[in-house]
């Protein structure tokens, strides 16, 4: 696509004025978010909590074409820990079934946007239907340059560390490595998000605080944005609002920091 070639497109530079946010600033290359509060969100409206999943679908799409609108690099979304399969058997069907639904409404929009689907976790723990869709999704956007679209899918933190290490193990066993050889760049290499640039934002809704297992390793430098709007209610503006306050605290650091823009 040119505008990855020739830097920002019209398109783009229309809506960064838009917005009121500087096209000097940096444009947070890689997003991720945790979307806390579609339960509670239903919970509000008397609905059932898979009306709240269902909605915060919705949200994702509109979240998706404002980061491909602002040529945003990658966008990290957890849509599922290991922790949810706790949940009572029939969320976790509904849940299983929404990355179905989803892509056969979005997916002519994401060829056209020439969006990447990837995802990330434990794949071959989900159901067989849910691994053929997003196999599929995967395989028909892997040539897309655009927007990187990653899902956390059956994402643990920690269970991709053990993975990293007993991976990394092997490699020693198999007299590939050795022990000296050991080191952060190595360690990056077998996490699952090795061909990705580490978020330079990280933001939260509903609330809540914490990480919560999620990409423990990669967050080491990101800057953290908490918000209490409910994931079915986060729209563009909060998520200017995230980006705004992401370029304020980035402008402290001076020099250094606006020398790495390009
Ligand atoms: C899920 C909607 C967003 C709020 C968080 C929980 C519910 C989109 C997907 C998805 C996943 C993979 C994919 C395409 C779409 C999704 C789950 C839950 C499990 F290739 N939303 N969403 N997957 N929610």
């Amino acid at each position: 696509m040119l505008k990855k070639i020739f830097g920002k497109s019209q398109k783009e530079k229309k809506l960064l004025k838009e917005q009121n946010l500087s096209e000097i600033d940096l444009i947070p290359s890689h997003i991720a978010i945790i979307m806390d509060g579609n339960g509670r969100w239903a919970k509000k409206r008397a609905m059932p909590r898979i009306a709240g999943h269902h909605e915060g679908m919705k949200t994702v799409r509109k979240i998706a074409r404002c980061a491909d609108d602002l040529g945003i690099k990658v966008l990290t979304l957890y849509a599922f820990s290991t922790e949810n399969w706790k949940r009572p058997k029939s969320e976790v069907d509904y849940l299983m079934g929404l990355p179905e639904k989803f892509l056969k409404s979005f997916m002519p929009e994401i060829m056209e946007r020439d969006i990447r689907v990837q995802m990330m976790g434990e794949k071959e723990a989900l159901p067989a239907s849910t691994q053929a869709v997003l196999n599929e999704a995967m395989e028909r956007t892997k040539n897309n340059n655009g927007l990187i679209l990653n899902f956390a899918m059956n994402y643990g933190s920690r269970a991709e560390i053990v993975r990293a290490m007993k991976d990394i193990m092997v490699e020693v066993k198999n007299g590939n490595l050795t022990v000296d050889m050991i080191d952060e760049s190595t360690i990056n290499n077998y996490l699952m998000t090795s061909q990705l640039p580490e978020p330079d934002l990280l933001i939260r809704t509903s609330g809540e605080v914490r990480l919560s297992n999620f990409m423990l390793w990669q967050l080491a430098y990101t800057e953290f944005w908490f918000t209490d709007t409910l994931w079915p209610d986060f729209d563009e503006e909060t998520l200017m609002e995230a980006i705004h306050a992401f370029q304020k605290r980035n402008r402290r650091y001076g020099g250094l920091k606006g020398e790495e823009i390009n």
